[in-house]
């Protein structure tokens, strides 16, 4: 893998811009007592970063209810979860976004790093819309861009390619196992936002973007 000095920087949304991971675990959670068990927060750490579909599974296996479903079924089940899911995003405001991302953002355009979202949801637009966060990002590729979700790079390898940047010169930041895992197939570096513990593949772990600018990230990846 070759690395070179951090040239861009490629943003998970979920966890990392905004807190849409509780929204995911009310609505999981809701389908879930809604089907006659318990969603626990523990359970809902394996569908951060994964598909929607993908997503549904590891529930339905956590519910013990895997091979209940038909195809159509399980679509009906997913749009009931993100017709919960939209309900919460439509409150949405520029005070959901996490603390630290716009100046974290705006930094690195103003040291010439260039800038991508690169998330697994298809709901993406609708979230950066009610955020009014869009017009930071020079790229962004979402759920309905890709045909593989994380922990498959190829949402990480097409958005540095919409920025013109080598992998080896992006630098990722996750709340995701999945995510990690993904960026490290991608040949890129990583930082993981969250608990340590959680996201042992990251190159750098920090609890969010508060306090992180382009001269602390140049510090850790020359
Ligand atoms: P949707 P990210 C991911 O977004 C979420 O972490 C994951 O929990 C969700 O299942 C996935 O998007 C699909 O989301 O149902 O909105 O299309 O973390 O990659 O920004
Ligand atoms: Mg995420």
């Amino acid at each position: 893998m070759i690395r070179t000095m951090m040239t861009a920087c490629l943003f998970d949304l979920d966890g990392v811009i905004v807190d849409t991971a509780r929204f995911h675990y009310k609505a999981w959670r809701r389908l879930a007592s809604r089907l006659g068990f318990d969603f626990t927060e523990d359970d809902n750490e394996r569908l951060k970063g994964v598909s929607r579909m993908r997503s549904l599974d590891i529930l339905l296996d956590v519910g013990g209810m895997s091979e209940r479903f038909t195809d159509s079924e399980k679509q009906e089940l997913a749009d009931l979860k993100n017709g919960w899911y939209l309900e919460y995003v439509a409150a949405m405001t520029s005070a959901d976004v996490l603390p630290g991302a716009v100046g974290l953002l705006t930094d690195l355009r103003r040291h010439g790093i260039a800038t991508a979202l690169a998330s697994s949801s298809r709901n993406a637009g609708v979230i950066l819309q009610r955020t009014g966060i869009a017009t930071l990002f020079d790229a962004v590729v979402d759920g309905n861009d890709i045909t593989r979700a994380k922990p498959d790079p190829q949402v990480f390898l097409l958005a540095a390619s919409r920025l013109d940047a080598e992998p080896g010169g992006c630098v990722v930041f996750e709340d995701a196992g999945a995510g990690i895992e993904a960026a490290s197939a991608a040949g890129m570096r990583s930082v993981g936002i969250g608990a340590a513990d959680r996201l042992p593949g990251a190159d750098v772990v920090l609890p969010g973007l508060a306090g992180v600018d382009y001269g602390c990230l140049k510090g850790l990846f020359v």
